[in-house]
């Protein structure tokens, strides 16, 4: 028997897709294979994996007749990519289907913090527009000076579009790219100190950890505003929450976080910070594209046919 096992929370639309196609057992989280008879184990050889558990070695190893590992995202640092190879389990991602929206996203929040949005759309709420009269003024993004911290698929659509809003676009990447009239900075402190705005668009994992770290941070400076739409490993959150509380830099726009959803209250606390629940992706349109990928890879799977969208 060759089964599928569905591993994560679905959207009931992906989740009916899933079971249409593949019918499989379903779990909520990594950690749940272990409860999971062992007859039913050893008939899978599928997963289509969702969310950022980790999913290591010793999951795996729970799974002697796994081939695939098929991710419902683009980063899949909370699979052990070397433990997968290891083990001869090929894994597959949804990559380029999702860039326009976390693109749009990042490019949101840049503007949402920069122009103080949420304090603004308070002003009005709170009656303060009609009692206290004009909202004081905040600063123009337009025209300044951005960098973007990995320049990959992601980190090209958001410098992309900032470059339409008249940005000096200065980027860190592994090796320089051939984009004229943008400035490469072989260091991430130099290109903070560059620029006004930080956009973080690195792959997660323990290689990119702290990365965007409190010298980085440092260099900035209190006009800085960084936005994250990675991972919350790839900044020093401590150091992070440390600047944006003592001014350090001026704000952050954020979509992701340590522990998310369980999220460090010091964030709840400070109004410099334009807060999104990891939603860069969750767009109808786009988690149907997600979805259809990760069913498809799965497909090609069982069909013995080259697989979509291989990560190893
Ligand atoms: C998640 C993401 O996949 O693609 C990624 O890497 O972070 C998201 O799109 C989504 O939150 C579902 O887990």
């Amino acid at each position: 028997m060759s089964a599928t096992l569905m591993i994560g929370t679905f959207s009931e639309t992906d989740s009916a897709a899933l079971q249409d196609a593949f019918d499989p057992v379903a779990v909520s989280s990594p950690s749940d294979i272990a409860g999971l008879d062992i007859a039913i184990r050893d008939g899978i050889s599928a997963v289509a994996f969702k969310g950022h558990s980790p999913f290591g070695a010793a999951e795996m190893d729970m799974l002697p007749g796994l081939g695939l590992i098929a991710n419902y995202g683009v980063g899949y640092d909370a699979i052990d990519i070397e433990a997968a190879t290891a083990r001869n389990i090929r894994v597959t991602n949804t990559p380029d289907v999702l860039n326009d929206d976390v693109a749009d996203l990042a490019v949101a929040m840049l503007l949402a913090t920069g122009r103080e949005m949420e304090h603004a759309s308070a002003w009005a709420r709170t009656g303060k527009w009609k009692a206290q009269g004009e909202y004081p003024l905040n600063r123009k993004v337009s025209g300044g000076k951005v960098g973007i911290v990995g320049l990959g698929r992601i980190g090209r659509e958001i410098a992309d579009r900032l470059a339409g809003f008249k940005m000096d676009i200065h980027y860190f990447a592994r090796s320089e790219k051939e984009t004229p009239g943008w400035s490469y900075h072989s260091d991430p402190v130099s290109l903070a100190r560059a620029v006004d705005y930080l956009v973080v668009a690195l792959v997660g994992g323990k290689e990119t950890e702290k990365f965007i770290s409190g010298a980085v941070i440092e260099a900035l400076g209190p006009q800085g505003i960084v936005v994250n739409i990675s991972r919350g490993t790839t900044i020093d959150e401590g150091a992070l929450l440390d600047a944006l509380e003592t001014g350090g830099i001026a704000g952050a726009g954020l979509d992701v976080f340590l522990n998310e959803p369980d999220i460090d209250p010091r964030f709840y606390a400070l109004d410099n910070v334009v807060i999104q629940p990891h939603q860069g992706s969750g767009t109808h349109e786009t988690r149907a594209a997600m979805a259809a990928l990760q069913r498809d890879n799965i497909a090609a799977f069982r069909q013995g046919a080259a697989l979509k969208t291989p990560v190893n």
